[in-house]
């Protein structure tokens, strides 16, 4: 998988590139990250990318021309990538659309900042808008950092462990508990099943867990 981000703000995506599963994925040549300033697709010099809007109101909104030549540029090396744009606006994340995704071979991630960008690129140059929850952070940046991380994990051979691929949702349930040594924490004792070795038992009762977890914490999941 071939992500490729449009940003302001290159440097921000060493949070995820130096360090952990993302960056044991990069090493393996599943995935590479690269990023493009969009300040180098400005028409003046001094690389403004955003303008005032019409019809007044506060804040910038970023400018089609430098946007659309950045994608085309893109395109001439990777034409099949996906464009997406993460913004509140956009279709929620989860864990169909991450799989839905991680079909594709490469993905660009266009990250907003200001008020977002001209309505004209939503319109034409974007293929998905993602937003990953109800509310508003300052820019596009660390959406796609959520993005990339939920996406990746999905590839073959990203995780060692291939247990943790049944994580939480990927049933469409929550996860079931876990426990470790020692035995007893203050009175709290492990459930007894877990102690058993009988596998199938312990793989009813998780799964009866997973169940029970959803319908208490997450009903509207067993709904839909
Ligand atoms: N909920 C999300 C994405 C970006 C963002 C921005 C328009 C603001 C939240 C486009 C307005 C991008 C999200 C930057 N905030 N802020 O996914």
């Amino acid at each position: 998988m071939k992500f490729e981000i449009i940003t302001l703000f290159p440097e921000m995506f060493s949070a995820i590139k130096e360090e952990g599963v993302i960056a044991r994925a990069i090493k393996k040549s599943i995935i590479s990250i690269s990023e493009w300033q969009l300040r180098d697709f400005s028409a003046n010099k001094y690389k403004n990318i955003d303008d005032k809007p019409y019809g007044g109101g506060g804040g910038m909104v970023m400018q089609v021309k430098p946007i659309r030549d950045c994608i085309a540029k893109i395109k001439e090396q990777t034409p099949e990538t996906k464009v997406i744009y993460l913004s509140p606006q956009g279709q929620q994340l989860n864990q169909s659309l991450v799989e839905k995704l991680a079909s594709f071979n490469s993905l660009t991630l266009l990250c907003g900042r200001y008020e977002g960008v001209d309505e004209r690129i939503i319109e034409n140059d974007i293929d998905f808008e993602v937003s990953i929850g109800d509310y508003v952070i300052s820019g596009g940046e660390l959406a796609a950092m959520i993005l990339i991380d939920s996406v990746s994990r999905r590839l073959p051979n990203v995780l060692g462990n291939q247990d943790s691929l049944k994580d939480s949702f990927t049933d469409g349930l929550l996860d079931y508990p876990h426990y470790t040594r020692p035995e007893i924490v203050n009175g709290q004792a492990v459930p007894e099943v877990l102690l058993g070795g009988n596998q199938a038992k312990i793989d009813a009762w998780r799964h009866e867990q997973s169940v029970e977890k959803t319908n208490q914490k997450r009903p509207d999941l067993l709904t839909k």
